[in-house]
């Protein structure tokens, strides 16, 4: 797929044209210890490439160039005992399907004379200053030779818009992997709601859900974006990550965890209760998030716009807390107001790919985008009820829930991705109660 991705850029270039992409490069975590690496997505996207620092050059109509070039690590004996098997540029080509490729030394010299036949360069600036340094140098460099006859190219224009939009329709090839990431997120899911019980800590549930991932080859870390797990009135923490306190009686757990797989991300949320039975108060208010969820899914086609999906969980979502007192008085005038926010206060969802929050646009003049076959989209709507709010019924403080999926807009029904992650209340009830199977604790006896 990664051949074709590169094909579908080159459509959109000139003769003349030149463009520039580079690979993410490792962080350092602390002393000679670095975070796992995660290529750059929209150089994983074209070039399947998963080693840092890689270069990747494309170029159309210029005499003697080829059509995408890469440049690599060299192939290195004594690194790659340390640190692993490198490509190098015979598996650039013979693997990932380049046309040539190179060790990243022999980069300068090379761009440097490409650069001077080009008439506009791709180049998306920002993402590297040292790389940023050395085409502003280049460019000066070959301005400054003009007399002698030399054409620079005058043109820079940024190939990340026209990508975002190539990134948002999946191929068939990636569905593939959309789908796997989805349903590896799924079972994580399910497997937390069969293990959680009243004194299980928020970083159980997130260690067995990371095990899952890992479990079904997930990449590197096995998450797309770190996970939520937050119990009671945690969940009422939007981005909360500490995940350190014990789960309660009585209590909902809200877990936000999504696999990533092959580059691919899943993102999925689901909310439980701990005992693995919703009191009266909780399953009144999930239900209304559960048919906020619904009713936008329906319309996640084609003829609607990615506000519409918003619009329409906002309605349902108001229309619930009419009903459970939260609110009273006009429907249409709480949604005019924006008074709801108090409860709900995010977006109803985004798009979803390569990075959790895809690239892709979301209005285009002011005007929301249509939804399109091949566009993949979360729909996460919620209800968020602060434990001293006391502005609302006392039986729903302290509950936060949102139900997330992963929808895939296709010609018609839409697909649900993450359909294998239960949430229709008794589906959750039936998995919080399925049989737990306890693992193995630091008391247990290695030697029996
Ligand atoms: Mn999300």
């Amino acid at each position: 797929m990664f051949p074709q991705h590169r094909q579908a850029f080159r459509a959109q270039m000139q003769d003349g044209d030149v463009a520039l992409f580079p690979g993410a490069t490792l962080a350092n975590r602390n002393n000679d210890v670095d975070f796992p690496f995660r290529q750059q997505s929209d150089f994983w996207y074209l070039s399947g490439l998963n080693e840092p620092d890689g270069l990747m050059v494309f170029s159309k109509g210029i005499n003697g160039a080829p059509d995408d070039a890469l440049f690599v690590l060299p192939r290195d004996k004594k690194m790659e005992i340390w640190n692993g098997v490198r490509l190098g540029p015979e598996g650039a080509i013979g693997q990932l399907g380049f046309a040539e490729a190179y060790n990243l030394a022999d980069f300068d010299a090379w761009f440097g004379d490409l650069l001077s036949k080009a008439k506009r360069l791709w180049y998306g600036l920002g993402q590297n200053t040292i790389l940023d340094q050395k085409v502003i140098q280049m460019l000066a460099g070959l301005r400054r030779k003009i007399r002698l006859g030399m054409e620079p190219p005058h043109i820079l224009m940024d190939p990340r818009p026209p990508l975002a939009l190539q990134r948002s329709i999946k191929s068939p090839a990636e569905m593939e992997l959309m789908r796997r990431a989805a349903a590896i997120s799924s079972e994580g899911h399910l497997l937390a709601m069969a293990q959680c019980q009243p004194g299980t800590y928020e970083y159980e549930l997130e260690a067995l859900i990371h095990n899952t991932f890992r479990r079904h080859g997930s990449n590197d870390s096995g998450w797309s974006y770190p996970a939520i797990v937050a119990g009671g009135n945690n969940a009422n923490i939007l981005h909360y990550t500490a995940n350190d306190q014990a789960v309660k009686d009585g209590d909902l757990v809200l877990i936000d965890a999504g696999a990533e797989y092959q580059g691919y991300a899943g993102d999925i949320t689901r909310t439980f209760p701990v005992n693995g039975k919703f009191n009266p108060a909780q399953k009144e208010m999930y239900e209304v998030v559960l048919a906020a969820l619904k009713a936008s899914t329906e319309i996640a086609r084609p003829g609607y716009t990615h506000e519409d999906i918003h619009n329409k969980s906002v309605e349902v979502l108001v229309d619930g807390l009419l009903q459970m007192k939260v609110l009273s008085g006009s429907a249409a005038e709480h949604i005019e107001s924006g008074s709801y926010k108090n409860w709900y206060m995010h977006n109803t969802g985004h798009w979803i790919g390569l990075d959790v929050h895809d690239v892709g646009r979301y209005k285009v003049d002011g005007v929301s985008v249509g939804l399109e076959p091949g566009m993949v989209m979360t729909i996460e709507p919620g209800l968020y009820i602060q434990a001293d709010d006391e502005t609302v019924p006392a039986e729903l403080r302290g509950n936060g829930i949102r139900i997330e999926d992963d929808i895939h807009i296709t010609g018609g029904d839409p697909e649900v991705l993450t359909a294998a992650a239960p949430k229709e209340v008794a589906d959750v009830e039936a998995a919080c109660q399925a049989e737990r199977i306890a693992p193995p604790t630091l008391e247990t006896p290695i030697a029996s």
